[in-house]
């Protein structure tokens, strides 16, 4: 083995990052060569990626990187369920559109009708959710973009058919579209049959570890790297790359990749596609080496960004029915509160008193998220009055939904669980991660924050041979090197059983 040194980019739905990461013998060391934003466009009514500026700001870092030191590989990893449309001539057929985007409203009931949904999930293992892939192209069905196209390329294979002219379909990130058998690891004719697409619009499916192809010379030589720099195909679904990235040792932990989703859930080494299962609305996505991502979807700091977002555009009230601010720019003058200070404000007000169910669907799309946090709090309880009190609802919310998806996980599993890694952007975030260990009970380790890109690189290191070993041997290079923080269990741990009752009872009563 000796010391390599790969870069990583990790597309997720808030911004992009481009990591250098050195990798040998007890070594793992990451800088961050470029961090760009990443803001959807609405076109026409569609909420659309803006998939070349992504492009622009992926070529940048790699120029950086480049003038930086040497660069042995590059692999990207990006957030799930969403694709580009080739032609014929291998070119886009329009701008992928954003899981957020509401043409798959009213999707599900239609495919309930066509599909038998107990099928699906023994076949596929995933949770029912419009935005999978599968929604998205029944919600297609019919148009001329998809009868023109002849590939289908998930975001992040999308990205490296540009650096190398090679299609191809990474195994984790195709496991989220619900048209991927989970027990083969292999794309499901049947369902792509009963959606009318050719079965050839998906290139055959690879493990994490295989090398795409050698990036071309016109893009090498655009952003300076030597040319045959391999890309790599890594956990390219960013939470596989994330669960890579979690610094566990032996199998008894379930992870929090906390980021704008929470992916809340355990490592396992087959898929759980039983009906209760289906019912708890867990879902089986695949991970490297084999794994299983047993987890739940939480609709996670997406909550709080947006109502940043909306208190940054001098929406002041928690109440009102302001309407989606399309570009994401201020438009008041009002005085924006940064993150820290509304944490701190947060952190002074009382325990678990503003409550909302935060597998809610009507959180998911953008809009006037403070106003919709206060109205279904208030459908069962106090509805929160400042900003104060809506982060601490957000907070003491999803810690809550981590207490239930972790203990139903462990059940459905029959894994136990000691602890609990929260791993992102908010594992940066003290005070839910504290209140995470207070509400399950458990000791939280928290960091790396930039797990997916560590987890990115680390696969792409062992698939150079800098590296050796399975995951325990990945993690464990991990845990020796990356800063972490551990929150112990503290406080009354009724008050979170009290409230978990209280949430229970209130969804239970609601129709
Ligand atoms: P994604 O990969 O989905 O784009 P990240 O993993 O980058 O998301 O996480 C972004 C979130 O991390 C932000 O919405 C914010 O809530 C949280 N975060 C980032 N920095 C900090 C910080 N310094 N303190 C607390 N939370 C933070
Ligand atoms: C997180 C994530 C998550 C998916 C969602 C669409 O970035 O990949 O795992 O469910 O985005």
């Amino acid at each position: 083995t000796r010391v390599t040194r790969v870069v990583a980019i990790d597309l997720g739905a808030s911004s992009g990052r481009v990591v250098s990461v050195r990798v040998g013998p007890g070594l793992l060391e990451a800088v961050e060569e470029h961090r760009f934003p990443n803001e959807p466009v609405i076109v026409a009514g569609t909420l659309h990626w803006d998939v070349l500026r992504l492009l622009r700001g992926i070529e940048h870092g790699l120029r950086l990187a480049r003038r930086h030191g040497p660069v042995d590989a590059i692999a990207i990893d990006s957030w799930a369920v969403d694709y580009g449309l080739l032609d014929a001539d291998g070119r886009l057929l329009g701008n992928p559109v954003h899981y957020r985007d509401d043409r798959t409203l009213g999707v599900l009931a239609q495919l309930g009708t066509e599909l038998d949904a107990a099928a699906v999930y023994r076949t596929t293992g995933l949770q029912e959710q419009r935005f999978n892939t599968l929604g998205q192209l029944a919600a297609a069905r019919g148009s001329a973009q998809l009868a023109a196209a002849r590939r289908l390329l998930m975001i992040p294979d999308l990205l490296a058919y540009w650096l190398t002219g090679v299609e191809s379909a990474e195994v984790t990130n195709a496991s989220t579209t619900q048209l991927f058998d989970a027990t083969r690891r292999a794309w499901d004719p049947a369902l792509i049959a009963h959606l009318g697409l050719p079965p050839d619009l998906f290139p055959v499916a690879v493990e994490p570890g295989t090398v795409i192809g050698p990036v071309l010379a016109d893009v090498a030589a655009r952003v300076g790297l030597d040319a045959g720099t391999p890309v790599v195909a890594v956990g390219s679904h960013d939470t596989a790359s994330a669960v890579v990235g979690v610094p566990a040792r032996g199998s008894d932990f379930a992870y929090i990749s906390c980021g704008t989703w929470s992916l809340v859930g355990l490592e396992l080494d087959a898929p759980v596609l039983t009906a209760a299962s289906r019912a708890a609305n867990a879902t089986n996505e695949l991970g490297v080496d084999g794994t299983v991502r047993y987890l739940r979807n939480t609709m996670g700091l997406w909550m709080l960004q947006e109502c940043q977002r909306h208190w940054a555009s001098g929406g002041g009230e928690v109440a009102g029915d302001g309407e989606v601010a399309g570009d994401g720019e201020p438009a008041g003058d009002g005085e924006p509160v940064g993150l820290d200070e509304l944490l701190r404000r947060a952190a002074a007000e009382p325990i678990a008193t503003w409550l909302v169910d935060a597998d809610d669907e009507r959180f998911l799309a953008p809009g006037d998220m403070p106003a919709r946090i206060a109205r279904c709090a208030g459908e069962h309880g106090p509805t929160p009055q400042t900003p104060a009190q809506v982060v601490r609802c957000i907070l003491d919310s999803l810690a809550l939904a981590y207490r239930r998806s972790i203990a139903l996980l462990a059940e459905l599993s029959g894994r136990e669980v000691r602890v609990v890694h929260v791993v992102g952007g908010g594992s940066q975030n003290a005070l839910l991660c504290q209140l995470t260990a207070d509400a399950c009970e458990l000791p939280v380790v928290a960091g790396p924050t930039e797990a997916a890109a560590l987890g990115n690189a680390l696969v792409q290191a062992r698939a150079l041979g800098a590296v050796v070993g399975g995951l325990p041997e990945l993690r464990g290079l991990l845990a020796a090197t990356q800063p972490l923080r551990t929150h112990l269990p503290g406080g009354d741990p009724h008050v979170w059983a009290d409230a978990a009752d209280r949430l229970r009872g209130a969804l239970r009563a609601s129709p």
